[in-house]
């Protein structure tokens, strides 16, 4: 590759020359939140978290999402006007260790509360639940974190998965009133587990 061929495709990506910056604050927020799990997991015995996934959103998502909220498709735009060019999932086994992670990393130097939305409490009509957290870490680089229980990752897939491929013809208001159904009835499951958990650990 010719060394302005090289510059060319920086110029390419939205991100700039912040890429690579991008992967290695991800790789770090990621090493925080280990270090969160490997102390609540010495205190209780239990490591409360079954997944942890990290990802740059890619070019193509990126721009796309610069249409959508009609901002030019610049780093300015993808670095500090939309927050979630990283994205960190971790996915909990009780709903109680999200609140919990929540503070947790809230409490780290460099970690800056940015803005919530608990959609947990606040669910979405269609029956989504998740906490999303946006943060800014050292003073610059922000990131979503979403943080949801497996129930609720599921469901989140499978309806990703559903409207992705069939973008829902025919009689969506039946599949839409199943999805939400389905969404109740493994919420309604956690609190129970939640619920077992607690009588547990009271005894
Ligand atoms: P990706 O690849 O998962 O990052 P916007 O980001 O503009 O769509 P907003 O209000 O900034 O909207 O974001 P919000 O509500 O915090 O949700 C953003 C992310 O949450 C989405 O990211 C999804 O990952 C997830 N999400 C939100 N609502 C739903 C839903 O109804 N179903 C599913 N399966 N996921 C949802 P992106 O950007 O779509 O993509």
């Amino acid at each position: 590759m010719k060394e302005s061929d090289y510059y060319n495709n920086i110029e390419d990506t939205i991100y700039g020359s912040s890429k690579e910056t991008l992967e290695l604050i991800m790789h770090e927020l990621l090493d925080l939140i280990t270090s969160i799990r490997a102390e609540m997991t010495e205190e209780t015995g239990m490591d409360p978290v079954e997944h942890l996934l990290g990802r740059v959103k890619s070019d193509e998502s990126m721009r796309e999402k610069c249409r959508r909220k009609g901002l030019p498709e610049t780093p300015q735009s993808a670095l500090y006007e939309i927050h979630d060019a990283i994205g960190i999932r971790i996915v909990c086994a009780f709903i109680d260790d999200i609140y919990t992670i929540r503070n947790r990393l809230l409490a780290l130097p460099g970690v800056e509360f940015v803005e919530e939305k608990d959609y947990i409490r606040h669910v979405k009509p269609n029956g989504y639940r998740s906490f999303h957290l946006i943060i800014r870490y050292r003073s610059q680089w922000f990131a979503e974190i979403q943080l949801r229980t497996i129930s609720m990752d599921t469901w989140a897939a499978l309806e990703h998965h559903l409207k992705y491929k069939h973008h829902f013809k025919g009689n969506t208001a039946l599949i839409e009133r199943e999805l939400k159904r389905c969404a109740d009835e493994l919420a309604s499951t956690d609190e129970s587990m939640q619920t077992l958990r607690d009588m547990i650990r009271d005894l």
